[in-house]
């Protein structure tokens, strides 16, 4: 049997295959691991998400390099391919040189740049956010795949014109520009509850190459009319940091008001589950090959 496709081949072929695919948020090596249990073929290293679990905000308040060391514990805990959201780039075009090397050295498959200024705003808040200029942010795609040291890393290019109230016009006109400065594939934002503007995309864009998409506004479209567009993968953006937050207020109002654990223990994961998560036994096994016996 032929060994597996590295990370890098399998996010690429995600990408360029015919079957839509999805991508699971994960923002630490636990909820990684979670995505993986579930069966999701992909990770998406959400900035927002990755930014809470260090009780930060989505504005590069962590710095680049934690950022890194943050996503490596995820690819570490992972057999998974991870798309980073990489924001801006965290910088010009020479910032994204070294970012995309070193990703690719922690074994990360690819990385999502997205238009706008550093340091960035989430995309869900305010309005008219001020985009990159056009060549600037094509020259930056251009530096991150002339670095890449994998040949399957990708580069996927996120356009914020409509998000900031740009016309569709200049949404196809920005996508032209990246996908022509090499970028392997386009994420269209949108911030509409429904997901017309990524139909009007969808129509115009055709097959020209690859396109993501983050339906955390138009959550309530089917999934198959994604498919039926053309969509080649969704991705699911801040699903598990969003439940947790759930399942820890509720734990811990509970236990607060309860000065006593009998209500949630059995609601919650065991302390088996957590051993058998980080895979103990390999740890047992490990012991006694390495281990001298006494
Ligand atoms: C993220 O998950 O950090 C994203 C997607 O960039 S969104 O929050 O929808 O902008
Ligand atoms: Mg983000």
């Amino acid at each position: 049997p032929s060994p597996p496709a590295s990370r890098f081949r399998r996010l690429r072929d995600m990408l360029r295959r015919q079957e839509m695919a999805f991508l699971m948020e994960a923002h630490s090596g636990v909820s990684a691991k979670i995505a993986e249990e579930a069966g999701f073929e992909g990770i998406w290293g959400s900035g927002l998400s990755m930014s809470a679990a260090l009780g930060l905000r989505d504005n590069n308040e962590a710095s680049w390099t934690q950022v890194l060391d943050q996503v490596e514990y995820m690819a570490d805990a992972t057999t998974l391919p991870i798309l980073l959201d990489g924001d801006t780039g965290y910088g010009n075009f020479n910032n994204v040189r070294r970012l995309v090397r070193k990703l690719c050295e922690r074994g990360v498959a690819g990385v999502c740049l997205e238009d706008k200024l550093f340091p960035k705003t989430n995309s869900f808040i305010g309005e008219a956010q001020p985009l990159a200029d056009i060549h600037e942010f094509a020259g930056r795609l251009r530096a991150a795949k002339d670095s890449q040291p994998d040949d399957d890393f990708c580069v996927v290019a996120r356009v914020e014109a409509l998000i900031s109230g740009h016309s569709m016009d200049e949404a196809i006109r920005r996508a032209e520009a990246y996908h022509a400065a090499g970028a392997d594939a386009i994420l269209i934002h949108s911030k509409k509850r429904t997901a017309h503007e990524i139909a009007g995309f969808m129509e115009r864009w055709g097959d020209r190459c690859p396109v993501v998409i983050v339906p955390t506004m138009y959550y309530g479209t089917p999934t198959a009319a994604f498919r039926k567009m053309g969509v080649s993968t969704v991705i699911w953006a801040n699903h598990l940091m969003r439940s947790s937050i759930t399942a820890m207020r509720e734990t811990a109002a509970r236990i607060q008001a309860d000065q006593h654990l009998g209500e949630v223990e059995g609601r919650i994961a065991s302390v088996k589950d957590i051993f058998s998560l980080m895979n103990n036994d390999e740890l047992e096994e490990a012991g006694a090959r390495y281990l001298p016996v006494v």
